[in-house]
Parts: structure tokens; sequence; C-alpha cells
């Protein structure tokens, strides 16, 4: 089996992408795209090749012949793909959707608003400054954590969903990171705190932190 992952060490949808395929156990080729250097070799013809969104994560499983961007879709088809272990979206209907709900409220309301090609658009169209981009950033997700924290009130035990992770907590964990960095205050989470504290602990989910990536810090 040869399983490549094209990413990015602080890239959160790649992080999302590198959780789930360490919960999964799988062996995979982690390819570094680095989003800033050389003018942003997303943008390079060897690159959009594969994918010409632009954009990382991209993963490609040579055996089924498919290559694949969107890192919803990627966890889908790995969670699809290696069923016998660590289920990330629950068999239940009702369970299913709200697990989908809450990794939207993420992967759909939250992270685009702070995304790279977002907050260079800000500074070169509308002449913002680094720190008024970064404001942009964290204003947003502060949004979003401020009506995930509300819905975790109502059901969330050790992880977004009881006691088994799930896709929301492989969105989760990433957003996290991305919040500090963007200086967002966390102490005003204290449940989005402590799920994140909870599967940081999880060898899946140290393995894919930014830091723990080859390409870190370049
Ligand atoms: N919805 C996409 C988002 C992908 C995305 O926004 N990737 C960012 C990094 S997290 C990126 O490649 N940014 C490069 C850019 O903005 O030029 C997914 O979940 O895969």
């Amino acid at each position: 089996m040869s399983l490549k992952l094209y990413g990015y060490w602080r890239s959160t949808a790649s992080y999302r992408v590198r959780i789930a395929l360490n919960l999964k156990g799988v062996d995979y080729e982690y390819i570094p795209v680095h989003l800033v250097n050389n003018g942003g070799e997303q943008h390079q013809q060897d690159y959009t090749q594969l994918n010409p969104t632009k954009l990382v994560p991209t993963f490609v499983d040579d055996q089924e012949d498919i290559i694949l961007n969107q890192s919803m879709a990627i966890i889908e088809y790995l969670d699809e793909r290696f069923n016998q272990t660590s289920p990330l979206i629950p068999s239940h209907a009702t369970e299913r959707a709200r697990v989908r709900a809450l990794a939207q409220d993420i992967a759909c309301d939250i992270q685009p608003l702070g995304n790279l090609r977002v907050l260079n658009a800000l500074k070169t169209n509308y002449q913002l400054t680094q720190s008024e981009a970064f404001a942009w950033a964290a204003d947003w997700i502060r949004r979003g954590f401020d009506g995930i924290e509300k819905r975790l009130a109502t059901q969330a035990g050790k992880y977004c969903f009881d006691f088994d992770v799930t896709l929301a907590d492989v969105c989760l964990v990433p957003q996290v990171y991305n919040a500090k960095r963007f200086g967002v205050e966390m102490s005003d989470y204290p449940l989005i705190s402590k799920i994140a504290q909870n599967c940081n602990e999880l060898d899946a989910f140290i393995r894919a932190h930014p830091d723990n990536q080859p390409d870190a810090d370049s």
C-alpha cells in the first residue's frame, strides 16, 4: 500500500488528516508543501497538477488510484477504507449528524476565514497590517468557539462526544492550536481547552502535532 499526504506542518487541514491517519494506525509518506517559501509551493505546477485548488492537504492512495483534496472528504474516505479501527464517524444517524455538524462548525465556518490566502488578500487589497489581519482571524475563531463551547456544555464527555474520539475532535484540536497562534484567550473556553488537552495526551495526536513534523519551523 502506498499512501501519501502532501501537507504543511501548521496547516490545520493537514493536521486533521495526520491525526486521522495516526488514529487509523496506517503508515504514510508525508510530503511537505511550503505555503510561504518560493511564493508558496502550493502554486507551483508540479503541485497544482495534483491539486488545482492550490491548497493543502492532498492525499494520494496509489492502490486505489485516487488523488483527493478536502480534509473532510479525505478523513471520511480513510474512515471507510480502514473501518476496522477507531471509527471517526458514528454509525447511528443522529450521532453521525451531530458529529459532522460540530466538525463543520470548524471546517466550514471558522478555518476558511483565517486561511493564508484570505489574510493575504486583506493585507494586499484592503491594506490591513499583519496584526489587524491576525485580529480578524482571532475574531472569527472566537465567534465560532463561543457557539461550540455552549454546544459542548450539553454533550461533551472526555471528548466532544462522550468517551470516543470522533471527527469533531480531529477538527477541534488543530483549530485550538491555530487559535493560540492567533492570540485567542483560551481560558475563555474551558470545555474546548479540556477536550483538546485530553486529545493531546493520545499518541495519535502527539505525533500529528505541527511541532513534530519534519518541516516544522521551516
Ligand atoms: N477546506 C479545505 C481547506 C484547505 C486549506 O484552506 N488549506 C490551507 C492550509 S490549512 C492552505 O493550503 N492555504 C494556502 C493558501 O491559502 O494559499 C480542507 O479542509 O482541506
